[in-house]
């Protein structure tokens, strides 16, 4: 997979490939990572590569000339990749997304500064807007890296294992399980005996049913639109009932505030 990034920043975006697993994927050949500038298309004797927006009001688009040209760059250079412009406006990214795009051979992220980028631009060059989700940021490279590091893990090879991929998979569904390791004791508390039962039978139906519940509790949203299995009904089923006798013998102490 090879990411052409159109940034004010080259340098550090390019440094995403710098550590870890995108670091070794970068070293096997599996994944690189290219930025282009649009101040390398800059003339005048500032360099500038932003411009006042009509309508007057505070702060500055990214010029259309320079940006164009640092576009163009990245097409030549990956002559099949679609662009992907980051900006709250865009998509909410998620790993349905992450994984759709991964099947790409090439990808170009362009990632603005100020205000963002012309509109015309934006009809004449993108392909899709993206958002990481409703928050301000001050630039596209943080989200072009985010992107970057959800794509590059589920190339084939990235990661170590084929078994981590397909929890990630999973973990697109469900909140994932809560995990433990030594000591057995630790502040008071101990790892759940099922853990440490060497039953792999029961310790795959903990975790899910662990998977399930904090699904329930903190993200109902889940639900909306996933099928539940017979198994997976069952299980929220008996949280539901554990979580009724809790409210109805419970004084009501815990629920005055919340402590994060
Ligand atoms: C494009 C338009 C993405 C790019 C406007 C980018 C948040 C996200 C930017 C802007 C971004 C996101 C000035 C807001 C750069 N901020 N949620 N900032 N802004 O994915």
């Amino acid at each position: 997979m090879r990411f052409g990034v159109v940034t004010l920043f080259p340098e550090w975006v390019e440094q995403v490939t710098s550590v870890g697993v995108l670091d070794k994927a970068n070293r096997q050949g599996l994944i690189s990572v290219t930025g282009f500038n649009p101040r390398d298309h800059a003339t005048d004797n500032h360099r500038s590569v932003d411009e006042r927006p009509f309508g007057g009001g505070p702060g500055m688009l990214m010029q259309i000339s320079t940006t164009e040209a640092a576009i163009k760059d990245a097409r030549s250079a990956l002559p099949d990749a679609p662009v992907v412009y980051l900006s709250p406006q865009g998509r909410r990214l998620d790993q349905a997304l992450v994984a759709e795009l991964a099947r790409l051979p090439e990808l170009i992220l362009l990632a603005g500064r100020y205000e963002g980028v012309d509109e015309r631009l934006v009809d004449a060059e993108v392909d899709l807007e993206v958002s990481l989700g409703d928050y301000v940021l001050s630039g596209g490279e943080l989200g072009a890296m985010v992107m970057i590091d959800a794509i590059s893990r589920m190339v084939p090879g990235v990661l170590g294992d084929q078994a981590s991929a397909e929890q990630d998979s999973f973990a697109a569904h469900w909140l994932d399980c809560p995990h433990y390791t030594k000591p057995v004791e630790y502040r008071e508390n101990t790892v759940p005996e099922v853990l440490r039962s060497g039953h792999h039978g029961r310790i795959e139906a903990w975790r899910l049913r662990q998977s399930l519940e904090r699904s329930w509790d903190r993200r109902p949203d889940l639900f909306e639109r996933k099928r539940l299995d017979t198994t997976e009904l069952s299980m929220i089923n008996e949280h539901l009932s554990t979580l009724e006798k809790a409210s109805t013998t419970r004084d009501g102490k815990d629920d005055e505030e919340p402590d994060y």
